[in-house]
């Protein structure tokens, strides 16, 4: 039996719940493809651009409103060529009204300059990771003076840049971005929390609480958990008033022992919970408008 007394003594000790209104619906991202995962042992990835369009028209369908975009080269691999993503943007512009998100991470061994050139494929929006964080065997690298020339060129092309933050130190270069260069292109602060990368944050709901409560005053933000955390941080998000990433890039099992089939069936597992939430999934027009992002159709 608790007694009063330690319920009070816990309680103290807790985390102050996040003082944010929950949002009306949830906004779903996904991120269908990342730079990690091999074709070869996942032939289920969107590596081509026909795969990715189809991809993209299927999981518009299931709910998303945000494409978070990694490409690969005709053998597959990751690349950041200018023409290929250039022709990505347009595509995903003609088949879908989805926000285009460009991928500014890329591979862990892209170099920073190609990283900044990501933005002249002129996307609405593109991924802003906030430090350096351990990833796997590798380092993905985010020095400040890198992610501070981002932040500039983001606001200088007008493209509304997502905060990756895949550890609590990158919440505070976060706020740092901010007091020193001011709000992002489109005024608003949209964050991502990428949890459970062996190296970042862990993915569970007591981690999630901690980082929503150390954001900038009325940033809005998503979450998702890599491999096994992403049930758990998808609940967590939900639950806490948040809105959703999935996709293959950070998932490729489904459950226990069936891999993911399309992007879809996660785009429309991830809906069902938001309903379920009865926050269901906000439309690419209502996204533009919460984030920022001006319509270019
Ligand atoms: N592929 C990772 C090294 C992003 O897209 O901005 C970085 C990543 C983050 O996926
Ligand atoms: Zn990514």
């Amino acid at each position: 039996m608790t007694s009063n007394s330690s319920v009070a003594a816990r309680s103290a000790g807790a985390p102050e719940p996040p003082a944010r209104p929950a949002a009306a619906a949830t906004l779903i991202t996904v991120a269908p493809t990342g730079a990690e995962s091999d074709k070869a042992a996942v032939p289920a990835l969107p590596v081509t651009l026909d795969e990715l369009v189809a991809t993209a028209v299927e999981c518009r369908a299931a709910g998303a409103a945000v494409i978070h975009v990694h490409i690969r080269d005709g053998d597959a691999r990751p690349t950041l060529d200018l023409g290929r993503l250039k022709d990505t943007v347009r595509a995903l512009r003609e088949s879908t009204d989805l926000i285009v998100q460009l991928s500014t991470g890329g591979a862990v061994t892209d170099s920073f300059e190609d990283r900044l050139a990501v933005l002249d494929a002129a996307p609405d929006a593109c991924s802003l990771t906030c430090g350096t964080v351990n990833f796997g065997e590798d380092v993905f690298m985010n020095p400040w003076g890198f992610v501070a020339d981002l932040y500039a060129r983001t606001q200088a092309l007008g493209v509304v840049p997502e905060f990756e933050l895949f550890d609590f130190g990158h919440i505070a270069t976060l706020h740092r971005l901010l007091s020193e260069f001011g709000l992002p292109f489109g005024g608003h602060v949209h964050c991502d929390l990428v949890m459970g990368v062996p190296g970042g944050m862990p993915g569970n709901a007591a981690t999630l609480v901690h980082a929503v409560a150390a954001l900038p005053e009325g940033a809005t933000w998503s979450a998702t958990g890599i491999g096994r955390s992403t049930l758990p941080v998808l609940f967590a998000a939900l639950a806490a008033g948040g809105h959703l990433r999935v996709g293959m890039e950070d998932t490729i099992t489904y459950a226990r022992g069936r891999p993911v089939v399309t992007n879809a069936e996660l785009v429309e597992r991830a809906a069902a919970a938001a309903d379920l939430a009865q926050r269901p999934a906000m439309s690419p027009a209502d996204a533009r408008e919460m984030l920022g992002v001006p319509d270019y159709h």
